[in-house]
């Protein structure tokens, strides 16, 4: 296993980040915080990224993991126990991610903000709208609560009708990655808005699960600044393998120019060579001024690969 640190960029207040905090939690690593800005610039992590902007990134020497799909994998991979991946189930704990990072997070969100409004920075706001390539409108969010408490409680009760039977975690006996990812939108409602956790108030399954993934906390974390973070990165050497997927539909090989991006939000892209591709991940070998060698991965679903232009 690499002797590097493992290493998140993150900031406290991302709920995406939180998945991968408590993950550290259950599988009990010891990990390293990089604290970036919550909004941009960034100057210490774009040269690791290649321009991917959003949050969290995971960063083993100079092998970076974009978004909390590949983030996952990653650690499932390197630290398999315990396993998030619910026997039998393991297909659709990966899929998961597509309601709770998706559907359920956007009426998350729009609850937030629409409930924050006026308390929303004009800075972040002008940020966020930058990032979605569309007005960050705070007043139309605020307009819109009593419809996002509706969609907000649909999604709750999902949760709670998968936990009736008394088990504790919602795919069964032990965590697993269906938690990890449903849970976010909650800690997210929790540490904004309703601390007494109001909301759950009719659903005591749901309310008794929160609990105990709050009980789990998050590891052993020490501090890093930027700086240091991508000075790892300049004197490691990236560790992905080469990887070719014969079945890939469009023939992409290692070796192809390729540039990657989001296909919802942060649409920024990335370009670089490709290392290793299968069904869900793309790892591009990229070479920076600062950061020198560094192989970035992404995820498949979700995410657009483009030949280079
Ligand atoms: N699908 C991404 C979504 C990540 C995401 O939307 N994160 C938010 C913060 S919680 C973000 O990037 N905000 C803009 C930013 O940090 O630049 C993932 O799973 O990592």
């Amino acid at each position: 296993m690499s002797d590097f640190p493992i290493i998140l960029h993150h900031f406290e207040q991302s709920p995406f980040s939180e998945k991968i905090r408590l993950i550290f939690g259950l599988k009990n690593l010891a990990w390293t915080s990089v604290r970036i800005s919550r909004i941009m610039p960034r100057p210490d992590l774009m040269p690791l990224t290649g321009g991917y902007r959003r949050t969290p990134v995971l960063q083993i020497g100079a092998d970076i993991y974009c978004d909390t799909q590949c983030i996952m994998r990653e650690l499932e991979r390197r630290f398999p126990e315990p396993g998030l991946l619910p026997r039998g189930y393991e297909g659709l704990a990966w899929a998961s991610a597509m309601w709770t990072d998706r559907s359920f997070f956007q009426n998350t969100v729009n609850l937030v903000f629409g409930s924050l409004a006026d308390q929303v920075p004009a800075d972040f706001i002008a940020d966020r709208e930058q990032l979605r390539g569309a007005k960050f409108d705070v007043a139309a969010m605020k307009a819109a609560i009593p419809l996002m408490r509706d969609q907000y409680r649909a999604h709750l009760a999902w949760i709670d009708t998968q936990l009736c039977d008394e088990r504790e975690w919602i795919a069964g006996d032990t965590p697993s990655l269906c938690d990890v990812n449903a849970y976010m939108n909650l800690w997210y409602v929790r540490t904004n808005l309703d601390q007494s956790d109001g909301m759950l108030a009719e659903f005591d399954h749901a309310r008794a699960w929160a609990g105990r993934l709050r009980a789990i906390g998050h590891s052993q974390r020490s501090e890093m600044g930027s700086a240091e973070a991508l000075d790892i990165a300049t004197r490691a050497t990236p560790q992905t393998e080469e990887l070719s997927d014969p079945t890939d539909p469009n023939g992409r090989k290692p070796g192809d120019r390729v540039e990657v991006m989001p296909d919802d939000y942060g649409r920024i892209r990335v370009s670089g060579e490709i290392v290793a591709l299968s069904a869900q991940q793309i790892a591009i070998r990229r070479n920076d001024p600062r950061a020198g060698e560094v192989v970035v991965h992404f995820p498949r679903a979700g995410f657009l690969v483009f030949p280079a232009a």
